[in-house]
């Protein structure tokens, strides 16, 4: 019989980033009741602080903490993981989640639309990662997830710097892999596909005359189930990754995605 207790997190601390809703906060809910010990997230406005707190509640989640802090800036960064450290111990898995897209087609988007993505969703997990490492490394131990994407692999119109980021955060996924390893330091991707929720939303609202977004239909058929996934589908590959189940796995960016990379599409019919 397999010794399931190995996907445990029971005394475990792991801290999500932007997890007030989305698919950060239902990772977080699930290393809760994985036995997480300790579940810290990080908001960058009170009133997204505020509903984090109000959802982790209302999910019966009480081990929680919330922090105001901007991802992109590593001073916050540094003083937030300072105060973890004193508040709640050590930092046994980060989470870089928070994230943000832009569609805009690469040639009309300005510099500054572009470096905003690529603060967020590429810089800030090596802000947060390279603020985490120092104590995993005394420790010889840590698990880093970041949360990569379908544009780590595949472009599409109007989402440049995203791919952009996306790609670069699988190639530093690989790279703290590659340089940390030698502390029994796991950094891995979680590469969710197409997901509910409100960074989606806009690609999923109802046409004027009530007819489904194109872009829902195109999604749904690029998906071998025909649906979108929901971020509770995430929960079960990211404890994986934050359990003793994946001390082996490393550098490898685990595709969530209902199978679109393995699938050309459905013809119409
Ligand atoms: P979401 O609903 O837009 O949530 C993003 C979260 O990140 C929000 O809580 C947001 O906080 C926070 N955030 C953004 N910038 C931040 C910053 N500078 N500092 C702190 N927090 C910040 O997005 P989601 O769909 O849950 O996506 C979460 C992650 O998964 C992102 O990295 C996204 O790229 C990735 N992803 C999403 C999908 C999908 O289909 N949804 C698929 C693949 C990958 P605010 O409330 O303050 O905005
Ligand atoms: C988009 C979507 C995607 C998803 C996700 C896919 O505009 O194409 O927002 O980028 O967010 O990253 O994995």
């Amino acid at each position: 019989m397999a010794d399931l207790s190995i996907f445990s997190l029971e005394g475990k601390n792991a801290w999500i980033t932007g997890a007030s809703y989305g698919i950060g906060f239902n990772i977080a809910k699930a290393f809760a009741q994985a036995g997480a010990k300790n579940i810290v997230f990080n908001a960058r406005s009170e009133e997204s602080l505020q509903l984090g707190l109000d959802n982790y509640k209302a999910a019966g989640i009480t081990n929680v903490k919330g922090y105001l802090c901007d991802v992109t800036d590593e001073v916050a960064v540094a003083k937030l993981v300072e105060t973890i450290h004193k508040e709640i111990g050590q930092i046994d898995i980060l989470v870089n989640n928070a994230g943000i897209i832009k569609r805009i087609p690469m040639h009309e988007m300005t510099r500054s639309e572009f470096q905003q993505v690529i603060d967020i969703d590429l810089v800030a997990p090596y802000i947060c990662a390279s603020a985490v490492l120092p104590e995993m490394m005394e420790r010889r131990e840590g698990k880093i997830i970041n949360v990569c994407s379908m544009m780590s692999e595949l472009g599409r119109e109007t989402v440049s710097a995203y791919a952009a980021a996306k790609g670069g955060l699988k190639m530093l996924t690989r790279n703290i892999c590659s340089e940390y390893g030698e502390y029994n330091i796991q950094c891995n991707g979680i590469g969710p596909g197409y997901i509910a929720t409100p960074q989606t939303a806009p690609l999923r609202e109802r046409q004027p005359d009530g007819s489904r977004h194109p872009f829902d239909s195109f999604i749904c058929a690029k998906t071998p189930a025909g649906r979108w996934l929901d971020p509770s589908e995430l929960a079960g590959p990211a404890v994986f990754l934050a359990s003793k189940a994946s001390d082996a796995v490393n550098g490898h960016i685990l595709y969530v995605d209902g199978g679109i990379l393995a699938y050309i599409g459905r013809q119409p019919k």
